[in-house]
């Protein structure tokens, strides 16, 4: 029988041996041009860190907004990692990166870590990034509604097949009828009845950007409010267009409940909210098409233990992420803990949300430390009890935790 410190010992080298494939993240490469974002500036103007700042310091929000990029970033250095210990878990995240990155966190100053990054070119410090976390693939979050995004894809640009596509679609199920005016901008005739012709449209634009984007799922981003099934334009769109073309092509339809966007919108970015959303109505919806995948996230702590419940009622619901606001290592611990008690080994337990390449770093590095921690507790337990715990069996589960159940859920659809 295995002791406690060779377990550990299995849990700490599979955890870090294990190329992670990151299964939501805001990140681009550098055919993306400006929506690539990296470096010093970057990485503290996160809109988690401009919240933190103008809450520690009190600045007015116009005084904050009408800096410079690299002046909002001195200030947010000066103001949580000068002025006060940095022990968020935004802060801590910077701390972490600049360590892994050999550069000092104690400096008073950005002018060093600006110097370092300026010796490197974005495709240069993506291998060195994408190595030191142990990412081997991220998916991006790619939106079609993005005027900006939309000039890049038009053009077919260069795909790194290190950053797969992801179609998201938040404001076809919430954007009605206004959308309607994009959309036909886009070629696509719609109208606020969505009358068949105006699903036929709609099919077609989806199929259309999957091919575009050779999307490996679609994703959707929904309020505290939502519920299904309503007798509402939500509903259909989801009925009639989204999962008949998911199952279409074999590809899952992603939820991530609970975002009340814009409850300060002076905080911009930093200002939305969360609410307890009804996972009743994420059971419905996956009781309602047995032939659908749905991958599902939620942002409120209170929706975590009946989320881990609906995966138990429904293979075809595949539970991930602590997203955001539960992206903290005593809510990832709490979650990951009470996921493996409930779902096995079954469930995808992280993904970074990352929107600057650089916090591949600290996200995963974080994680993975909690993940382990819970592993090492159940692998533990088993022991006691006379179970007889490899390293191959250890192996085999932070391989599904941090890659395979995620490529196997894709199925043919996500190749
Ligand atoms: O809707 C989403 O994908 C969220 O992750 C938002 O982008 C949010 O601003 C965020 O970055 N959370 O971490
Ligand atoms: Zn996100």
């Amino acid at each position: 029988m295995p002791t406690a410190e060779q377990i550990s010992g299995w849990v700490d080298d599979a955890m870090s041996a294990t190329p992670v494939f990151d299964i939501h993240t805001h990140l681009y490469p550098p055919a993306f041009g400006p929506l690539m974002l990296w470096g010093i500036d970057e990485l503290l103007t996160y809109h988690y860190l401009i919240g933190e700042s103008i809450r520690a310091s009190g600045i007015e929000y116009e005084r904050f907004w009408s800096k410079s990029r690299p002046h909002q970033a001195d200030f947010i250095w000066q103001t949580l990692f000068v002025e006060r210990p940095p022990v968020s878990e935004a802060c801590r995240g910077v701390v972490t990166v600049l360590k892994k990155l050999d550069l000092n966190p104690n400096a008073r100053g950005l002018s060093d870590f600006r110097d370092f990054f300026r010796s490197l070119t974005p495709d240069a410090y993506i291998d060195k990034v994408l190595s030191l976390s142990n990412v081997r693939t991220v998916t991006m979050t790619n939106d079609p509604f993005d005027p900006a995004e939309r000039a890049i894809w038009m053009p077919e640009p260069e795909r790194d097949p290190r950053f797969k596509a992801v179609l998201r679609i938040d404001p076809l199920l919430l954007g009605f009828p206004g959308v309607s005016a994009t959309l036909s901008s886009m070629g696509y005739t719609t109208d606020a009845d969505l009358g068949m012709r105006s699903i036929a449209e709609i099919h077609r634009f989806l199929l259309d950007w999957i091919d575009r984007m050779q999307a490996i799922y679609l994703a959707v981003s929904l309020p505290p409010t939502w519920r299904y099934p309503q007798n509402d334009i939500c509903t259909r769109v989801i009925d009639e267009a989204i999962l008949p073309v998911c199952r279409e092509r074999d590809l899952p339809f992603a939820m991530m409940i609970g975002v009340t966007r814009q409850a300060n919108p002076a905080l911009r970015l930093a200002g939305d909210s969360l609410a307890k959303a009804d996972t009743s109505s994420v059971e419905r919806l996956c009781a309602a098409h047995p032939g659908n995948k749905f991958l599902c996230t939620m942002l409120s702590r209170e929706n975590q233990h009946e989320l881990a419940v609906a995966g138990r009622l429904f293979p075809n619901l595949m539970v991930f992420g602590c997203w955001w606001y539960v992206n903290n290592p005593s809510l990832i611990e709490e979650i990951t803990r009470m996921r493996v008690e409930l779902l096995g080994p079954t469930f995808i337990p992280q993904h970074s949300d990352a929107r600057v390449l650089d916090q591949l770093i600290y996200k995963w590095d974080h994680s993975r430390q909690v993940i382990g921690k819970v592993l090492k507790d159940k692998f533990t337990d088993l022991d006691k009890s006379d179970w007889q715990v490899t390293q191959e069996q250890i192996g085999q589960v932070v391989r599904g935790f941090l890659q395979d159940n995620f490529t196997r859920f894709l199925g043919a659809g996500g190749k």
